[in-house]
């Protein structure tokens, strides 16, 4: 008779979107975390994981989940980013079948979504690599330099000036953490909601140099309580930059859309996908 053989499980979208709504409701569930959302340091995980790639020599990006290995998990760049690992750890025992790299990006697409955030458009087929495949330490951005080392370190990804500020707009999300980067302060007044309030402050408030005995950063003069890192005081200072920085403040919507489009760019830097670009998939928010 005819043999039954069982097929093989291949994952679709509604596997990943399981995946997205186990994620958004731990978000939800664990509120007490920093400003009250593990949010934005799922999205720094995403980033870091993403942010390693180099275009001459295809390596690095977020193929691989490499910052698993202390190499580089122990980057000072990754400092701090255990956490976004560590709660994502019960999604991934929960769903066996993910690698730690598409779970990662996973993460950081249902974190700008979940704080309110454009569409994310998501591609899975990462595989995890082991440690041989981690990258030097330096290919992240170093807070405390200048516009030509963002145009380095971003044009080495394969951005330009247009994206690179864009980009920067995720620090409406999140803080500064002593213990982490040595910085210290949220870059809003809403931290956990995805806006374009940082191109706003950026253009419409005074700026200073916060007097302390930690790294030099500014604050408004204002309110004292936001802060901006010398890299971020080049988004508005440098003339190509700052044309940018003035259409984000203006234009949610072009900020949105610009955003979205990097970053769908960024996680998907350097990885082999099967998934034609033309068949992502637009995961539902929780609160769609
Ligand atoms: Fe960032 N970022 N980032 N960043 N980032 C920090 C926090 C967060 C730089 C430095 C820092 C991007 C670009 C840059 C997020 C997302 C993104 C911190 C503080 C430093 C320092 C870490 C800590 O102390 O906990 C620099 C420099 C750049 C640059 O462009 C030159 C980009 C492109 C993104 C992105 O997501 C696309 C987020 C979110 C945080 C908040 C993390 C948290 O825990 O809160």
């Amino acid at each position: 008779g005819a043999e039954k053989v069982k097929a093989p499980f291949v994952a679709r979208f509604e596997n990943y979107q399981q995946i997205y709504d186990a994620i958004a409701k731990r978000l939800e569930e664990h509120d007490s975390y920093d400003d009250g959302s593990y949010g934005p340091v799922l999205l720094r995980l995403a980033w870091h994981a993403s942010g390693t790639y180099d275009k001459l020599t295809n390596t690095g990006g977020s193929n691989g989940a490499t910052m698993r290995f202390a190499p580089e998990g122990d980057h000072g760049a990754n400092s701090g980013l255990k956490a976004a690992r560590d709660f994502l750890e019960p999604v991934k025992e929960a769903f066996p079948w993910i690698t730690y790299s598409d779970l990662w990006i996973l993460g950081g697409v249902c974190a700008i979504q979940e704080m309110q955030g454009p569409k994310i458009p998501y591609r899975a087929g990462r595989s995890d690599r082991d440690l041989s495949f981690c990258t030097p330490d330096g290919r992240l951005p170093d807070a405390s330099k200048d516009r030509s080392h963002i145009r380095a370190i971003f044009g080495r990804m394969g951005f330009g000036d247009r994206e690179m500020v864009a980009l920067s707009g995720a620090h409406a999300l999140g803080r500064c953490h002593t213990d982490r980067s040595g910085y210290t302060g949220p870059w809003t007044f809403s931290p956990t909601t995805m806006t374009n309030d940082y191109f706003k402050l950026l253009v419409e408030e005074k700026w200073q140099y916060k007097k302390w005995n930690g790294p030099k950063q500014f604050e408004d003069v204002k309110t004292k309580t936001l802060m901006m890192l010398p890299t971020d005081m080049e988004i508005v200072k440098d003339k190509s930059f700052r044309k940018y920085t003035e259409l984000y403040a203006k234009d949610n919507d072009a900020f949105f859309k610009d955003f979205s489009d990097a970053v769908v760019t960024l996680f998907e830097l350097g990885v082999p996908f099967v998934q034609p670009e033309d068949q992502r998939w637009t995961f539902k928010s929780s609160f769609d």
